[in-house]
Order: C-alpha cells, then sequence, then structure tokens
C-alpha cells in the first residue's frame, strides 16, 4: 500500500502538492481534463520520448473506452496463486480502516473489515511484479493513457467478512487524474467473496466536484445497476477509476486482491518511499520508479 502524504509528514513540497491534488480536483469539465491530458503526454514525451507502439489491436482497449471496465481473463494460473497466498500467509498485513495494528491472517481481529501488506511484501510476492509489468497489461494501460504508464500504487488488501461495508466498499470514483486500476483475485470470487461491481459508462460522465459515496438504491435507481465482476482465482479486470465502482464486502469468505494502478504522472496524493527489489530479472525503470528504487551499484555494498 501506499501511504498519503500529510501537511506535516515526511514529503518534500507536501503543501504544495496537497494544493496541487485539490486544484485538479476543482476541475471537473472534461474537455479541461482532456486537455491537461494531452498536454502532459506531449511533455512526457518530449522529455523522455515517444514509445514504440505495438501492431495490431490491444485485448481489452474497447471494453475499457466504452464502458470503462474491461475482463481480462485469467492472468494467473490457480498454482500461480496458490504460491503467493502460502508465501503471504506468514506475513504481517495491517488493519488500515481499524486501529493499525499488524496482523497475520490466522489471527484477524474480529470486525477489520480489511488487511493491507506492506509495499515491500506486495513487491515481492511470487508473481506480483511480473503480473504488474506484463507486456499486455502495460500495452493496453499505455494506449489507454496515450502514454508509458507509471505504476502510482500496489497493493495486496484482504477483505473480511465484517459487520459494515467500510471505505471502497461503497460505490464511489476515484479522483485521480489519467488513473486506470488492474484488479486481480488471488482466491476464488462469486458474488458471496466481494465481488467488485462497476457502473458500465460512469467513467464518461463530468467528475462531480464533491465526490461522495453513493447507495446500492441509488445506483440502481439513476444506472440501472452495476455489472459484477466474479471468477476464479488469477482473473482480471482493468477499470477507469472516474467511473463508479466498488469491492463489495465479502458475506461469506474472505477475498485476496492484488490492486495495480497505472497513471500518466505520480500521483500528488501519495508519498513515495519506492522498496529495494531482491528478487531476480529486470523490470522497466521509468514504469516501476514509485514502487521499486533502483539497485544500488556495486562499489556501494
Ligand atoms: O475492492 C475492489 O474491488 C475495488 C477497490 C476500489 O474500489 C479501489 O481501489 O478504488
Amino acid at each position: 500500500m501506499q501511504e498519503y502524504v500529510t501537511a506535516g509528514g515526511r514529503s518534500r513540497h507536501a503543501r504544495l502538492r496537497l494544493m496541487g491534488y485539490y486544484v485538479q480536483r476543482a476541475v471537473t469539465s472534461r474537455r479541461v481534463r482532456r486537455l491537461a491530458a494531452r498536454i502532459a503526454v506531449a511533455v512526457l514525451a518530449a522529455l523522455h520520448g515517444r514509445p514504440a507502439r505495438a501492431c495490431g489491436a490491444t485485448p481489452g482497449l474497447d471494453a475499457l473506452r466504452a464502458d470503462g471496465v474491461a475482463r481480462l481473463g485469467r492472468l494467473l494460473s490457480a498454482r500461480q496463486c496458490a504460491e503467493a497466498l502460502d508465501w503471504l500467509r506468514g506475513r504481517h498485513m495491517r488493519a488500515t480502516r481499524g486501529d493499525g495494528r499488524a496482523f497475520r491472517l490466522d489471527a484477524a481481529p474480529p470486525g477489520t473489515p480489511f488487511g493491507d501488506f506492506p509495499l515491500d511484501t506486495v513487491v515481492h510476492c511470487p508473481h506480483v511484479l511480473a503480473l504488474a509489468n506484463h507486456p499486455d497489461v502495460l500495452r493496453l494501460a499505455a494506449d489507454y493513457l496515450g502514454y508509458t504508464p507509471t505504476i502510482t500504487l500496489m497493493g495486496l488488501r484482504w477483505s473480511f467478512p465484517a459487520a459494515a461495508p467500510d471505505g471502497v466498499q461503497a460505490f464511489h470514483r476515484d479522483a485521480e487524474p489519467g488513473s486506470i486500476k488492474l484488479l486481480v483475485y488471488l482466491t476464488d470470487v462469486d458474488e458471496h467473496a466481494g465481488p467488485h461491481h462497476y457502473v458500465a459508462g460512469s467513467h464518461r460522465a463530468r467528475m462531480p466536484l464533491r465526490l461522495r459515496r453513493h447507495t446500492d438504491a441509488e445506483v440502481a435507481r439513476d444506472h440501472g445497476g452495476a455489472v459484477l465482476v466474479t471468477g476464479p482465482a488469477g482473473s482480471a479486470c482493468m477499470i477507469d477509476t472516474r467511473g463508479i465502482h466498488k469491492g463489495a464486502p465479502p458475506a461469506r469468505r474472505p477475498r485476496l486482491l492484488l490492486v495495480v494502478q497505472y497513471s500518466l504522472l505520480p500521483c500528488l496524493l501519495y508519498d513515495y518511499a519506492p522498496v529495494h527489489w531482491r528478487g531476480d530479472g529486470h523490470v522497466d525503470p521509468y514504469v516501476n520508479r514509485l514502487v521499486v528504487a533502483p539497485r544500488p551499484p556495486l562499489s556501494a555494498w
């Protein structure tokens, strides 16, 4: 999980970043936001060059543009999900919506809706970094956003059956501009295990000035309901986070979800502290720079 910037926190220019975040939030015109995105792409291309474009249709792109949600099928096998779960079993997560205490899966405090793993655990969990950098996923993100994406958030979250829906378990829109999220289930998800809900087409509406929660009744009345994403462990979808969405609270079984956010620019709200990658293999330093720190030169050891 990413930590949030706070005015008195460790982040440099925290106040300026928070101000920038609220200024962009005040711009609700679709035309102005589109223009700002085009300018951002032009500036990025001038600074870092134009990426090569792959030929042929990009799977998921049409659905993502039309509906704001694209089902990507099974991106991890049952075996890969089992390996990730086994590796995570003994590791601590944090009750981010509760008292912040650390706990393991076999000792989740009663009534806790979520447990979030620290970024170092997320990055080193088997298959996670490779999946976040899967060429098809990066291509979809680049084609949708208009430029090579930057990973601006990476999280692994357990959702537990709890008394009342909390936070993102109610319908909402996200406020980070130019961002999409890859959601990957690491456990089987049916309608009782907290499926993701998305209001198809809602990403095309003007962004409201005041972001708020929407009740299920409101979504049913104003939008005719939402599509439900269910599937076996390893199933994935990509969502445009401007659209109305929620991860329903699981009724019967806990759910483990991997979330990776891709954006044009770093998110002003997050206090980035990239972790040192101790695994094998190489990832693109531009795409991963906010979550994975460059390896120190050998001479520094
Ligand atoms: O838990 C989910 O299915 C969605 C998470 C979500 O709404 C968010 O990350 O903004």
